[in-house]
């Protein structure tokens, strides 16, 4: 039996607004695509406020403004950041996805991935680009870093992996999609992923060949848009292949593992990020389901990640904590590592 959550009161208790209250409870989370990082396992999670969208270009830049706040792609890297690259490699840039001209293998990523000197959140595709007609899309170009500095001036965090996970699958259990066991609701694309040959033609059945508005298609059953497909989101917790811990056991509001480890680049500690984005497809990328993950450095920015933040905070129609203590909140170090 797994030890209770500790409760404290909360005091001052963040806004909720444009937030949607996640009842805790237990579920079965992992894929059921036997992803070897991924198994499934039972996991039980105190309720919890989830931001109902993507944070969006509009929300991000009431943050810069707010703060002055300056993202990794913005910023130039120092020799000490990236020891051994020369000096006039080190400038600002991100990742851009740019299809390549000719067909390639599916394992050569590097073929449709650019570093673009200039990209950044305020020009998605690099010099030239803006996010004008993009206020309502999602953020990308950000780091795990930057997610956690806006966070924090929005009196948020990032949730855990498996906060993330719990709120995605909205209470139905074990389906292969966050809206149920089937890839098309009525007929159409209930998420924005990729149609077409990856990563040379994408015929847009779902509308969109990049970023969707964060309100572009209908929410799960908890009210939550875009937890799947669209943006990659980061969560606070460190990825390790094994990051699970037990599969046997139940996991109480688990913080993941102390420690970073990918196989694939052993001496790069990651950050784990959920939900996958506009380039999933079941012939590429299987991010797009609620039990399959992906990893990045924290300060590594690309085209198509952003994030979302959840707070602690009372439930609905409870009375304030710090008149009555045991209403709501815990005392999990929710703030990331
Ligand atoms: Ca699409």
């Amino acid at each position: 039996m797994a030890a209770p959550v500790q409760r404290v009161p909360v005091k001052d208790p963040p806004s909720t607004r444009g937030m949607v209250w996640i009842p805790g409870g237990e579920a079965r989370l992992g894929s059921q695509e036997n992803v070897p990082d991924a198994p499934m396992h039972t996991v039980r999670v105190t309720g919890f406020w989830m931001d109902a969208v993507e944070v969006s270009n509009a929300e991000f830049e009431k943050f810069t403004k707010a703060t002055g706040y300056v993202t990794d792609a913005e910023r130039k890297p120092t020799p000490e950041e990236l020891p051994g690259v020369p000096a006039e490699l080190l400038v600002a840039g991100s990742l851009v996805f740019t299809p390549p001209p000719n067909a390639v293998d599916l394992r050569q990523f590097w073929a449709w991935w650019s570093y673009v000197p200039g990209a950044s959140w305020r020009h998605p595709k690099g010099p030239g680009s803006s996010t004008v007609g993009l206020a309502d899309h999602p953020v990308v170009h950000v780091s795990w870093r930057d997610a956690q500095a806006y966070a924090k001036w929005a009196k948020k965090r990032l949730p855990t992996e498996a906060e993330w996970e719990f709120a995605a699958r909205g209470g139905l259990d074990q389906q292969r999609y966050v809206w149920g066991a089937e890839p098309k609701v009525k007929g159409r694309w209930p998420a924005n992923i990729w149609q077409g040959e990856f990563p040379r033609t994408n015929t847009e059945e779902d509308g969109f060949v990049g970023t969707a508005p964060v309100r572009g298609y209908d929410p799960n059953a908890l009210g939550l848009y875009g937890m799947s497909g669209n943006v990659w989101e980061w969560c606070q917790d460190w990825y390790h292949p094994r990051g699970y811990g037990d599969p046997k056991a139940v996991q109480v509001d688990p913080l993941g593992p102390t420690t970073s480890y990918d196989p694939d680049e052993p001496g790069a500690k990651k950050r784990v990020m959920r939900g996958g984005s506009f380039l999933c497809s079941d012939v590429y990328c299987l991010g797009y389901l609620p039990g399959t993950r992906m990893k990045s450095t924290p300060d590594t920015s690309l085209c198509h990640t952003g994030f979302r933040c959840v707070v602690n905070a009372p439930a609905p129609g409870a009375k304030p904590a710090n008149a009555k203590p045991a209403s709501a909140g815990t005392s999990r170090a929710g703030t990331g590592k």
